[in-house]
């Protein structure tokens, strides 16, 4: 079996198929005590990340374990603001925290240039996976979207509604607007040099999105996200490579989101009315289980499954997944559970 066979580059090519192919967002994570048995041995969660073979062994860990039909890159979107300067650490129980933040204009001025060697380890983390993997899985590649990035640097640390960030924009449009474009530019090439060293697929995550009113998301998200997609549509060794956009709640609906051109709509679990006779050969969607089924009984969570399933029984081009990330209180047990469900149908 060759990478031809894949399922999920079919569903990505708008096939529809009898059955969807499977990969879960955050599979490999504090949830497996695989990954917590490696994670042990490291302080700092970033210093973890830039051990390529490290980060390859855990990547591989739910594909060993529940033989989905996707890898995905072993690392964090966070990889370049680190790489900018900005120092971002994972403390226990905090999440990330920066030690120098976009805290005033000036600081958006004075960033160095995005060298995309700073991130070799990644690249290197890559290939590693890629090498590792059957030859019939496809490996994601991901980055943030620009302006989830822009939240975490200017905030410089995770927060509920990102209050800092929000005040920032208004009163720093230009500077907002200089490292917004900076972040763009950092990401097409990081993700061209992900794709040069073997990924299949790319992922974006704009999992801010649900922070800013309709046409801010237009102004400050979209069309940063849009320009990216453009870029690697035009460049030859990134045009071929399908592109599954996330955005958790954002303003707009799906039949305005595929404007952005990407091939793949990956939905927020409290996506609500998607409209799916129009979306239909025009984009590939993924989703959209909501992760906090999988705390409940069996029954429950095959019930639910049952439910997306059936609601897109005729799309053409569906994949499975949960509608964000896998939390660390999840049982594994019921990953496979849920797996095993979806193969049976
Ligand atoms: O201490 C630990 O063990 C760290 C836990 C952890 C892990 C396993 C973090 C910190 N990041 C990751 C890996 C990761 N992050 C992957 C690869 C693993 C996989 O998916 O199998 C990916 C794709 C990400 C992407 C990521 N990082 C996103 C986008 C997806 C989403 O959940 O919306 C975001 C927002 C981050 C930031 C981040 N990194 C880590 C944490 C705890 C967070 C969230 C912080 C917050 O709540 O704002």
């Amino acid at each position: 079996m060759n990478i031809e066979n894949s399922i999920f580059l079919k569903a990505l090519n708008k096939e529809k198929l009898s059955t969807p192919p499977i990969w879960y967002m955050r599979q490999a994570g504090r949830y497996m005590p695989e990954y917590r048995a490696v994670r042990k041995n490291f302080k700092n969660f970033l210093d973890m990340c830039k051990n390529p073979e490290v980060c390859c062994e855990l990547a591989l860990q739910p594909i060993n374990a529940f033989n989905l039909d996707a890898a995905i890159l072993f690392s964090d979107i966070l990889t370049i603001p680190d790489a900018l300067g900005l120092g971002v650490k994972f403390l226990e129980g905090e999440g990330p925290v920066f030690d120098n933040p976009i805290k005033v204009s000036k600081d958006v001025i004075n960033l160095p240039d995005f060298e995309p060697d700073n991130l070799s380890y990644v690249y290197k983390a890559v290939s590693n996976i890629k090498n590792a993997l059957p030859k019939n899985i496809p490996l994601i590649g991901f980055s943030g979207s620009p302006w989830t990035l822009a939240a975490y640097s200017i905030e410089g640390r995770s927060s509920k509604n990102f209050e800092y960030t929000k005040s920032f924009i208004r009163n720093n449009e230009e500077e907002a607007h200089i490292f917004l474009q900076k972040l763009t530019d950092a990401c097409f090439i990081y993700l061209k040099k992900q794709v040069e060293a073997g990924a299949d697929v790319i992922q974006i995550f704009d999992s801010w999105a649900n922070l800013l009113s309709k046409k801010d998301y237009e102004t400050y998200s979209l069309n940063y996200i849009r320009s990216l997609i453009s870029k690697l549509k035009e460049d030859q060794v990134t045009a071929s490579i399908p592109i599954i956009l996330f955005a958790r709640e954002p303003e707009i609906s799906c039949n305005q989101m595929i404007k952005v051109q990407a091939d793949c709509l990956s939905l927020y679990w409290k996506t609500k009315d998607i409209d799916l006779a129009f979306l239909n050969g025009k984009v590939a969607l993924q989703g959209n289980l909501n992760p906090e089924i999988l705390l409940q009984e069996d029954n429950v969570i095959k019930n639910e499954a049952d439910r997306i399933l059936k609601q897109f029984k005729n799309y053409d081009g569906y994949i499975f997944n949960l509608g964000h990330g896998i939390t660390p209180n999840i049982d594994p047990g019921k990953i496979k559970l849920l797996t095993d469900h979806i193969r049976s149908r």
